[in-house]
């Protein structure tokens, strides 16, 4: 039987590292879009192990271009299209609002409107956000959750997943929304909160630094791993029918918690002396609140999550723990 073909924009952010592999395991070939970099040494280093042993075929694109797309997709004549790229800093996005929703929202329907005039019969997952709740309504949140974003990132993915239930009913296509809660990993970007305090904490174990400066402490989140919630998104394509699906662990902890529970890991004692507060770290509307009820993948595509907080945060103080000893020397 011909090899499946999959298309993974974002190829080279976390969650297109880990997909990439498990559908390297699953026997597809995988094509991806990166965009032009000024540094290419650094830019691909999440899947530097799969470009050496030759697995990828990378491709030069952009979410806001749409002829790049066109081209990629017709070159690619993709069985499964993953759409992961976009600007994921929920912070950043107040910072840059317009180029968030360019990479977010709009590049999302430049991609479907690609999708649609040259490869309809592909699969399409759309990769949204937790963050589309806003100040949720109920707790824990499901599929029917009203959606009600309160940053320019939610809101461009809002848009987005709108866009991708209408193409799905206006043309019969097979689009599928995944609603993911906070997913991490050693491949995380260090300026997200899970990494950012992991590597804080080991640079002060390292006598790298005196204190770590972080916002909102109270901020509560339901983190699962980036490893677990890429196996989801495969599911979502191979399931009979396109739906919408929330991943998450149920559980959920405070920023707080997470940050006691890193440094006594780190043997480094009582947390507060090294913790101070910056207001460059606060979002002018923040989430006080997330926690995922993910029973209808549970039920409807045999997904569950398998690896914990603690595991989680044990794995990445395990990876990034030679990488800040090295920054000694
Ligand atoms: P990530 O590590 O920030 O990766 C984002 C990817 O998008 C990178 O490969 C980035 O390329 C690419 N990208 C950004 N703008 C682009 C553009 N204009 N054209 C082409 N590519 C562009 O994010 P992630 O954590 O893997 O998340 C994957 C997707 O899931 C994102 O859409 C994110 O918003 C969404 N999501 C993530 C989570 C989570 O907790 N991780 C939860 C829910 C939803 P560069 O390296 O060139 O910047
Ligand atoms: O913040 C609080 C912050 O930036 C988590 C993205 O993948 O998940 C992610 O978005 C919490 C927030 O993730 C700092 O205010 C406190 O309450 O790690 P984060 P996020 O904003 O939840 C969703 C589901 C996505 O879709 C996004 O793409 O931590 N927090 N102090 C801090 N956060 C950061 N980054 N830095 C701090 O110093």
């Amino acid at each position: 039987m011909a090899k499946k073909r999959a298309l993974i924009t974002g190829i080279n952010g976390q969650d297109g590292s880990y997909l990439s592999e498990l559908l390297l395991e699953q026997g597809y070939e995988v094509w991806g879009i990166l965009r032009r970099n000024s540094v290419a040494e650094t830019q691909t280093s999440r899947i530097q192990h799969l470009r050496e042993r030759d697995l990828l075929r990378l491709e030069y694109g952009d979410m806001l271009d749409m002829a790049s797309l066109v081209r990629v997709l017709k070159a690619s004549r993709p069985d499964e299209i993953y759409n992961l790229a976009a600007q994921s800093h929920v912070r950043i996005s107040f910072d840059q609002p317009i180029y968030t929703a360019e990479s977010a929202g709009m590049g999302t329907l430049l991609l479907l409107e690609a999708f649609r005039l040259t490869c309809p019969g592909a699969r399409f997952y759309q990769a949204g956000s937790s963050e589309m709740f806003g100040e949720p309504a109920e707790s824990p949140q499901n599929e029917r959750t009203p959606l009600n974003p309160v940053s320019p990132y939610g809101c461009a993915k809002t848009f987005a997943h709108h866009l991708a239930r209408q193409y799905r009913q206006s043309y019969g296509l097979f689009i599928s929304n995944g609603i993911l809660f906070n997913h991490e990993s050693p491949r995380r970007g260090e300026n997200f909160v899970t990494a950012k305090v992991v590597i804080g904490a080991l640079e002060i174990r390292h006598g790298l630094r005196r204190s770590l400066a972080l916002g909102n402490l109270d901020a509560r989140r339901d983190w699962g791993h980036a490893k677990d919630y890429v196996r989801a998104m495969w599911r979502m394509l191979q399931h009979a029918a396109p739906d919408d699906f929330v991943i998450a662990t149920g559980q959920d902890r405070s920023v707080r918690e997470l940050v006691e529970f890193v440094f006594a890991r780190l043997g480094l004692g009582d947390w507060r002396p090294y913790i101070t507060s910056d207001p460059r770290y606060l979002r002018p509307t923040e989430i006080t609140h997330l926690r995922g009820d993910a029973s209808k993948a549970r039920t409807l595509l045999g997904w569950m999550p398998t690896i914990g907080f603690e595991q989680l945060l044990d794995e990445m103080i395990a990876h990034f723990e030679p990488i800040v000893a090295g920054r000694r020397r």
